[in-house]
């Protein structure tokens, strides 16, 4: 009985204590998982910014659709900035991430709540409206780009 509460006890502890980078096998896996949602992310923003830059028809459904994927891999990413991924796998992360977190993490927010914003108008459907909100989300795309991907 002793030898079970122990090993149930011993059970708790590893679960409580696991940080959640234990979630990836690897530091590559955390890299590649990051890149991998955004990544998705680029590529449906994109996708709006062909039609309000007048490359590709407007097509309110469409929009909407890609807004909706773009606001929820947004939430994605940055699980995958956990210590001990500054080097490996091709990452253009620098390493100001780990150094300025706080920073970091704001900057990252800003982008969410700028690409939700994006979302809510899309599913208006008012180009007018998407054409702004996607501006105001490329902004904070780039302003971050600019400050922790190294070119
Ligand atoms: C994109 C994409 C980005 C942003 C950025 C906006 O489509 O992949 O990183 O827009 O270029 O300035």
């Amino acid at each position: 009985m002793k030898l079970l509460t122990a090993v149930a006890t011993c059970a708790a502890c590893i679960v409580i204590a696991s940080p959640a980078s234990a979630q990836f096998q690897k530091p590559d896996d955390a890299i590649a998982y990051r890149q991998g949602a955004m990544n998705v992310m680029g590529e449906h923003f994109g996708r709006i910014g062909a039609m309000v830059n007048n490359k590709a028809p407007f097509d309110a459904k469409l929009a909407a659709e890609n807004a909706a994927v773009v606001a929820f891999m947004s939430k994605l990413p940055f699980a995958g900035f956990i210590e001990g991924t500054e080097k490996g796998h091709d990452t253009k992360a620098k390493p100001a991430i780990w150094k300025e977190a706080d920073k970091f993490k704001a900057a990252a927010t800003k982008m969410q709540e700028d690409v939700a914003k994006l979302n809510t108008v899309a599913q208006g459907g008012n180009m007018d409206e998407i054409k702004a909100a996607f501006g105001e989300a490329g902004k904070s795309c780039k302003a971050c780009h600019d400050e922790y991907r190294a070119k």
